[in-house]
């Protein structure tokens, strides 16, 4: 079984961005699929497939590290 969860994330620009926090949020375990639609400089929504629920210190550290913020959810 697996879910999805929408993030969000701000600060991404580019393609380049997309692939760092893509990458870092593939790191994390049980990470199956990572779909980011980048609105560049924006709040961009970052879809994360996973096998259980994911920690979400654990997706705010990832997002951290490679380099943007993850916005609170509401
Ligand atoms: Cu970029």
């Amino acid at each position: 079984m697996s879910l999805t969860t929408t993030y969000t994330v701000s600060g991404m620009t580019c393609g380049h961005c997309v692939g760092a926090v893509t990458e870092e949020l593939q790191n994390l375990d049980g990470v199956s699929e990572v779909t980011i639609d980048l609105v560049a400089g924006g709040d961009s929504p970052v879809r994360v497939t996973s096998e259980s629920e994911l920690d979400r210190e654990a997706v705010r550290a990832a997002v951290d590290e490679a380099g943007y913020q993850l916005v609170p959810a509401r």
